[in-house]
């Protein structure tokens, strides 16, 4: 091979490690918090976060109903699942305080399904 060919060899592989260092350091600046949702409450049913960081919430239904997990203020939310199944709201809070998640679904909200996001 000549020269130019090894350059350029060189060259891909070094783009290529830098790539994937950048999405290692994405990914490890995401806090993945787990939280379970059951008949009609969410484990932990409260959750401190810092204002500007980036949070991955993986919602986890554990109970027999369809849930999901959302927090209005944030335009943060879950779709609603299965008993079962998991789903994702990757969220940063711009804001600090004490903010409310709780399940859309039918009136699982009026039964209790909530908890608090504190934003500090
Ligand atoms: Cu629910």
């Amino acid at each position: 091979m000549n020269k130019k060919i090894w350059i350029a060899v060189i060259l891909i592989v070094a783009i290529a490690g830098i790539g994937i260092i950048i999405k290692t350091n994405s990914l490890k600046n995401t806090r993945l918090i787990e939280v379970v949702g059951t008949n009609f409450s969410f484990s932990p049913s409260e959750i401190k976060v810092k204002k500007g960081e980036r949070i991955e919430i993986v919602f986890i239904n554990n109970g027999s109903y369809p849930h999901n997990w959302v927090v209005d203020e944030f335009n943060a939310q879950t779709l609603p699942i299965n008993p079962g199944h998991n789903s994702n709201a990757i969220f940063t809070p711009d804001k600090t305080g004490k903010f409310t998640y709780y399940c859309s679904v039918n009136s699982h909200r009026e039964k209790g399904m909530i908890g608090s996001l504190i934003v500090e």
